[in-house]
């Protein structure tokens, strides 16, 4: 007996999974809409694999992505949640980790796949990634998974659990701190221990969404020996809801010289949050593991716990646009949305 094919909706976003390269110049350019079109005859196995419906939100590079076209992504799944059994976002690479996050926190009880995918190389060249990323894509779509995800490089990833950290190797991402839900080899092998319980609500269940975001907030490196003059600070602090920094190891900044104290100090008096975050590449926020990180704690600032940068940012963003009172701010960091952070008394 033949089972029958799941629906799966593909929502194409842009990024360079539907790009050409121009030969000239070498260019990715951005292609027609007749291109995309073009998909199920370029890459005629999908057919196979599930019934595919096509819609073009955008056809943007993913650095022009932004809260009001997550929010557009996030209610149009929505909007075509009965009639199908999954769906894939094709968005290009470089900022798809924080459009998995912020569909996992606008999006509450998920019990269908959600899955984005795009391509280090455009679809229409030799050589390219694009076509065993759709296919593996397409595929887990239909494998009821009820989470939101990046299937990238024939892994799979929790979407608040992911960064990208190549721009030049085919396996772009990777987890942070946390292994990959699982992978496409011979067979797709799913990580049983790290995949959330299927919820005990039927399928037929639209998620409910909350799409408020404030993306007014600005994100700063620290560099040994860098200051922020007073003018500096005043603007940030006049012109931004939110401030990420970005400090040494577990958190740490300057103290010896006092401006990022001053910034933290004037951003405490204005109400405006401060999370940080760290610059490697794994591993978690630990403010009280040292006194260049302690003097932060004592002006209020949030640590970004185990959270990767770009789930971090976007759950300030939330935080923002959900007007959370600033008296609540840690708490309300300290508590997973959507596991993109270890509950505070869990181990790492
Ligand atoms: N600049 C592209 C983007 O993110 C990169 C890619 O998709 N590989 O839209």
């Amino acid at each position: 007996m033949q089972l029958k094919k799941k629906r799966v909706l593909l929502l194409h976003t842009g990024g360079t999974f539907g790009m050409h390269v121009d030969a000239g110049t070498n260019q990715v350019q951005p292609s027609n809409a007749g291109y995309l079109g073009g998909l199920l005859q370029k890459v005629p196995e999908l057919a196979d694999i599930a019934n595919l419906d096509l819609q073009i939100l955008c056809n943007l590079d993913s650095s022009d992505m932004r809260a009001v076209i997550w929010r557009t992504l996030a209610e149009t799944i929505v909007s075509r949640w009965d009639s199908f059994d999954g769906f894939v976002v094709v968005h290009g690479t470089d900022t798809m980790a924080y459009t998995a996050s912020a569909l996992s926190f606008f999006m509450e009880n998920v019990t269908k796949p959600i899955v984005l995918t795009g391509s280090q190389r455009p679809l229409s060249v030799l050589r390219s990634d694009a076509r065993a990323n759709i296919i593996d894509a397409v595929e887990l779509a239909t494998l009821g998974i009820p989470e939101i995800m990046i299937c990238f490089d024939s892994k799979v990833h929790r979407g608040t659990r992911v960064t990208k950290y190549s721009s030049e190797h085919m396996q772009a991402f990777r987890g942070y701190n946390a292994p990959p839900l699982g992978s496409f080899g011979v067979h797709f092998r799913v990580n049983k221990r790290s995949l959330r319980r299927k919820a005990q609500i039927s399928t037929l269940a639209k998620p409910c969404l909350d799409c408020r975001a404030n993306d007014n907030i600005i994100a700063i490196d620290c560099v040994p020996g860098m200051n922020l003059s007073p003018t500096v600070i005043n603007a940030i602090v006049s012109s931004v809801r939110g401030i990420v920094i970005r400090g040494f190891g577990s958190g740490n900044l300057p103290i010896e010289s006092s401006s990022w104290i001053s910034l933290c100090e004037n951003a405490f008096k204005n109400k405006i949050p401060v999370v940080m975050a760290t610059q490697c590449s794994a591993g978690m926020v630990s403010l009280n593991a040292y006194e260049n990180g302690r003097a932060f704690v004592e002006r209020g600032v949030i640590s970004g716990n185990d959270m990767s940068f770009e789930s971090l940012t976007v759950k300030l963003m939330v935080m923002l646009g959900r007007q959370i009172s600033f008296d609540t701010r840690h708490e309300f960091f300290a508590k997973p949305l959507s596991d993109e952070c270890i509950h505070q008394d869990d181990d790492i």
